[in-house]
């Protein structure tokens, strides 16, 4: 015999356990959890600090990216990002980065409350050239000691930043140093080495693109994106650093989708997407839609011409940059996502019955009884789920509006826009089709014409 409170328990399918869950998770932080502190003022050019420092880019920046005076790099465009601004003293480039808590936004309806830099997670996007000196000061506003490590650059050993072995822990309050050349272009990463679990797993990263001193050969529309994963409880704010399976929060600078900027490009342009990950313990396999890429180059230098090869997808493994190059020559609205299923969702919870294939007529109808209106949810899929009540600060289930429609993904996921023509740097809005050649359903006249029976 099964009870009424058997039957609920055993019967609620996915998404209605996920929403239970919620909101008592929601009520418990509501009633544990202090009020979150205000958000930090946004953190201008050069920190408030007397100097005045180049900012490389600016509003309007998805494709280009403004000229940096001086420089003669084109350069790179961090989308949901920014480029931390420097200042040249007696020819070496001087840069001041925060460790700091950060107030962020994973997408609309979810805020975070992580540790980045500068304002910011991923940390500003440090760019400069081949042979620059670099001095990089580094204060820590964080409520406990940290350290910089600069991932793939070759430097003097006292400035690699290892907590312990190569430095003290920079304390809180303090402002440390690094000062060294950067001696070989390529693409790097910036990342704490003192409780690196903690401060990498609240969004603690960040890039490093060094062009080359020689001019490129071409122009290039170059991106940078970094993977990262998160466990964010639903209805809570602080990412739990303890996670080690069960992200339940994926991104690509930060952002997840719908919350990330699209990358756009004009017909026969070279591409160049300069992929990181720091995330705690997932590699990633990134793909993308109606293009065929080369793996050009990795943290560790240039892959050379001969060992090159067409791919649709590359796997970003942890503590690793991979830097993809394509010519878009399809127009469309293509996708660029992590083809790990689970990655393109937004937190979704996992420990749920399955419910697919059941049929749960006949659990409705006397659930109905006791809760009108009931309905199982999860018996024909997942894919009709966004109309659901949310808790409060949480993105379960949602996804994008498309022009056909939702998008069902979320997470790790962007869009490629090419077009014939680009009016400018933002986004073209959505791919018109020509008439013709978009998927519909079939006539009648058609399936009769091609012997199918449907
Ligand atoms: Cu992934």
């Amino acid at each position: 015999m099964i009870d009424r409170r058997t039957m609920l328990m055993s019967s609620v399918a996915a998404s209605a356990a996920i929403l239970a869950r919620a909101k008592l998770a929601a009520a418990q932080v509501h009633q544990h959890s202090p009020a979150p502190a205000p958000a930090p003022a946004p953190k201008g050019p050069g920190q408030g600090s007397a100097h005045k420092f180049v900012a490389p880019v600016g509003p309007g920046k998805l494709t280009k990216g403004r000229s940096v005076a001086g420089e003669s790099y084109a350069p790179v465009v961090m989308p949901n990002g920014r480029t931390l601004p420097f200042e040249k003293r007696g020819g070496v480039k001087v840069f001041h980065i925060i460790a700091e808590p950060v107030k962020h936004e994973i997408a609309a309806g979810l805020e975070i409350e992580a540790w980045g830099y500068n304002g910011m997670t991923p940390g500003p996007l440090i760019e400069c050239v081949e042979g620059d000196k670099l001095r990089l000061y580094v204060t820590n506003k964080l409520p406990e000691a940290t350290s910089v490590h600069w991932h793939g650059v070759l430097l003097p050993n006292g400035m690699d930043g290892v907590a312990g072995l190569t430095q003290k822990p920079i304390p809180v309050g303090k402002t440390f140093k690094y000062e060294f050349t950067m001696r070989h272009a390529g693409t790097f990463m910036y990342h704490p080495h003192f409780d690196e679990m903690t401060q990498i797993a609240l969004g603690m990263v960040g890039m490093i693109v060094v062009h080359p001193r020689r001019a490129p050969a071409r122009r290039v529309r170059d991106y940078s994106l970094m993977a990262h994963e998160w466990m964010i409880p639903i209805g809570s704010r602080r990412p739990d650093p303890l996670a080690m399976s069960d992200f339940n929060v994926l991104t690509f600078n930060s952002k997840a989708f719908p919350g990330t900027e699209p990358l756009v490009a004009e017909l026969g342009d070279l591409v160049r997407i300069r992929l990181g990950n720091l995330g705690p313990m997932d590699h990633h396999p990134i793909h993308l839609h109606g293009h065929t890429f080369e793996v050009v180059e990795s943290d560790g230098g240039l892959v050379p011409r001969s060992a090159r090869h067409p791919d649709t997808t590359v796997l970003v493994p942890v503590g690793a940059v991979r830097v993809i190059e394509f010519v878009a020559d399809a127009p469309g609205d293509w996708a660029f996502h992590c083809h790990m299923t689970h990655h393109v969702m937004n937190q979704m919870g996992h420990a749920t019955p399955n419910m697919i294939g059941a049929d749960t007529r006949g659990v409705d109808a006397r659930v109905g009884r006791v809760v009108p209106g009931y309905m199982t949810m999860g018996a024909t899929g997942m894919g009709d789920m966004h109309h659901m009540d949310l808790p409060a600060n949480s993105i379960s289930m949602v996804g994008g509006k498309g022009p056909f429609g939702m998008i069902d993904m979320g997470g790790m996921f962007t869009i490629l826009k090419v077009r014939k023509q680009l009016a400018g740097d933002s986004d073209p809005g959505w791919y018109e089709h020509p008439a013709g050649t978009v998927a519909g359903e079939a006539s009648a006249d058609e399936l009769a014409r091609d012997g199918i029976k449907a």
